[in-house]
């Protein structure tokens, strides 16, 4: 694609190295605008893998918001097709047919990544130093179960896993299990019993993320292309949120774990034993989190309590500003993100964002 905006710099150092995989999907989208336009992410590569919708779907779905961002550099590979056992299931539903349904998505030039994403997860782990690189999922855990059985030095290797899926109260695909873990629950079972660091970023703390009608106005008042793709985006799925599952505004969950990752004071987490369960006929697929006593010495495992809304929701503001409109050259400045998530976005306005 055309470079013509400047991307938020990535030269500084100190910047938290993730690997994103996902299955866009509206709120993964949102998460992908969100590590892309923070100053303190080094997105070092965007994975796929079948989820809400066919692999297929969901990676053109993935191009197309890399076009819409203005990414450039990041390599952007399709992983696993299918779960490791079970049919595939999607959620149409939620996301739609395309699995990002509600806006019209650019084509994309930007190139797909020739390798299979599990092998893109290892070699860009096994590139950089030990302890660095943070896998942060918003998908069933597929492509990571199989990086961690391909090439099991990336356990000790990754810095931590930063998921969004599962819930220690309630489900949202069946009475107690989450959608991203009860598609792959094998998958699931491996990723959770690895001995890395796992930070389960669930439904209890997604669930507090809504999209409330302040929060798509402030978005809104950015007025560029890519802000206006998540109004559109937040726009369908409060409708299928309403009528799927009663929601007044739908819960953005995947930016959730982004979040936690830029800074970990918007999140509050748990450290507590969880496990998947993969035997029960009325709870497969539940993240059953031991809360009886305080957690082992060796517990690798903590989950998401509370968010901090407000300071969620002007991360991502602040994100879709430093963006600024990549198709059109247009870049925002510091004093404009400021004017933003302040609430003086007429300055903006008169400072000629179309
Ligand atoms: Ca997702």
């Amino acid at each position: 694609m055309e470079p013509t905006a400047p991307s938020p710099d990535r030269q500084s150092s100190g910047r938290k190295k993730i690997i994103l995989d996902c299955d866009p999907g509206h709120d993964d989208a949102v998460a992908l605008l969100l590590a892309h336009g923070n100053p303190d992410i080094d997105l070092l590569a965007v994975t796929t893998v079948v989820g809400n919708q066919t692999l297929e779907k969901v990676t053109r779905n993935a191009l197309a918001v890399g076009t819409i961002a203005g990414i450039t550099g990041v390599p952007f590979a399709a992983g696993c097709g299918r779960p490791l056992v079970r049919s595939i299931e999607t959620a149409p539903d939620i996301h739609g047919d395309s699995g990002m349904d509600g806006p019209e998505l650019p084509p994309s030039d930007i190139d797909l990544d020739p390798r299979h994403a599990v092998d893109l997860i290892i070699d860009t782990v096994m590139a950089h130093e030990p302890g660095t690189v943070t896998l942060v999922p918003t998908a069933g855990l597929t492509n990571i179960a199989l990086a961690a059985r391909k090439e099991p030095r990336i356990v000790e290797r990754v810095k931590e896993v930063v998921l969004m899926g599962g819930g220690y109260h309630v489900g949202n695909w069946s009475a107690v299990a989450e959608f991203n873990i009860i598609i792959d629950p094998e998958a699931a079972h491996i990723v959770f019993n690895e001995k890395w660091p796992v930070v389960m970023v669930g439904l209890d703390l997604t669930h507090q993320a809504l999209a409330t009608p302040d929060v798509v106005e402030k978005i809104a008042a950015i007025g560029t292309r890519p802000a206006k793709f998540v109004t559109e985006l937040m726009d369908f799925f409060a409708h299928t949120y309403k009528d799927a599952q009663g929601f007044d505004h739908p819960p953005v969950h995947d930016p959730c774990a982004v979040a936690y990752v830029i800074d970990p004071s918007i999140v509050t987490t748990r450290k507590v034993p969880v496990d998947i369960e993969l035997q029960g006929t009325l709870t497969l697929g539940m993240t059953v989190a031991d809360f009886r006593a305080p957690a082992p010495a060796d517990c690798h495992t903590s989950v998401a309590v509370d968010l901090d809304h407000e300071k969620f929701w002007n991360l991502v503001t602040e994100a879709l500003v430093t963006i600024g409109d990549p198709l059109t050259g247009d870049a925002r400045t510091t004093q404009d993100t400021a004017d933003v998530v302040h609430g003086q976005s007429a300055s903006l306005t008169a400072g000629g964002v179309k």
